[in-house]
């Protein structure tokens, strides 16, 4: 059992139970955790308050995660932006998941500071916005957001707040956002929810069969493309990086989420300790990096472009073209890592 804070703890349970609207929102470009961590606090506030409640994410979703219970309640602001934003604005309870500020719900950041809602904050991320939410289970040392969901909600409502379809939700946000145990999972506590998971009946090969083998053949065609033709090796650095146009993108039609985990395969080579997946959108360019230890790309994706996330695991967005970020990045690697 994790200790929070008693008082936190009844205050939560309280603004749950008095709400009139509730809004639950995540980040954009959701992952599992992000969905899995909205759509099993859905159901376990849905069993503690009569309010009507809303599920709104920033971005489109990915079909990948299709199979979760409540995938089809969930709204996104491309679908209806002024729904999302009315949502936010009318509700008198919000609860993040999975994000630590604002820029992270992209064009309903305005809303969300706006709002006000009580902002409750259930989150892994360092450095949460603290003015912007008002009462925050903010634990960085947890796995997942769904791994910290799972002990919260049984710390406030017992163990039974959690039913199988809850269950699966938060199991599979457990294993995206610890590549299925293989990393972020220091602490035994993540096998212990896990394991208290499983016995809820969840089918974890069946979780895994969803989330792992879901390629379509133009994406596995592409990332043979990607890894022949376009990554660059930079053996006395000791980092690799993918580097994508649009044009590439476009000849093997794939989509954003097709290029969700391309960058992974950059550490599977033993000798690479940073890996970067560079990828061009229309009117930006997405970055993702990886690192194995010693170098914390968090801290260097939020000194280049204002990015962040965590220390082996980070992301950001630059405004300059594709071709002068791929220069940038490279520049920037190689000194840092050779005073490193
Ligand atoms: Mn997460």
């Amino acid at each position: 059992m994790i200790d929070f804070d008693k008082s936190n703890l009844t205050i939560f349970k309280s603004l749950i139970s008095d709400a009139k609207k509730i809004v639950l929102i995540s980040h954009t470009n959701p992952d599992g955790d992000a969905i899995g961590s909205l759509l099993a606090s859905k159901r376990v506030v849905e069993a503690h308050t009569s309010a009507p409640l809303s599920c709104i994410l920033p971005s489109p979703l990915p079909d990948l995660f299709a199979f979760l219970p409540g995938y089809n309640q969930i709204i996104t602001d491309n679908q209806d932006h002024t729904r999302c934003e009315q949502a936010l604005l009318e509700a008198d309870l919000i609860i993040a998941l999975d994000l630590n500020n604002a820029p992270r719900v992209d064009n309903l950041a305005q809303a969300l500071s706006d709002s006000k809602a009580h902002k409750v904050l259930i989150d892994h991320h360092h450095s949460p916005d603290t003015n912007l939410f008002h009462l925050l289970f903010s634990i960085p040392e947890f796995s997942s957001t769904c791994e910290l969901a799972y002990w919260l909600f049984t710390a406030m409502y017992g163990d039974d707040a959690i039913d199988q379809p809850t269950a699966r939700c938060l199991y599979s946000g457990i294993c995206t956002d610890t590549g299925f145990f293989s990393y972020s999972c220091e602490s035994p506590t993540v096998f212990e929810a896990a394991s208290r998971l499983v016995a809820l009946d969840i089918d974890p090969a069946g979780i895994h069969d969803e989330i792992s083998n879901c390629f379509s053949i133009n994406r596995m065609e592409f990332y043979g493309y990607a890894i022949s033709n376009r990554l660059k090796i930079l053996h006395d650095l000791h980092v690799a990086y993918f580097y994508l146009s649009l044009e590439d993108q476009r000849k093997f039609a794939v989509v954003p989420s097709d290029m969700e985990g391309l960058v992974n395969y950059t550490l599977m080579m033993k000798e690479i300790e940073v890996g970067v997946l560079i990828r061009e959108e229309p009117n930006r360019v997405k970055v993702s990096f990886r690192a194995k230890k010693d170098f914390d790309v968090s801290d260097f994706a939020h000194r280049l472009f204002g990015g962040g996330g965590h220390t082996k695991a980070a992301g950001a967005n630059s405004t300059l073209p594709f071709d002068q970020t791929v220069e940038l990045i490279e520049r920037e690697l190689t000194s840092a890592l050779t005073t490193h």
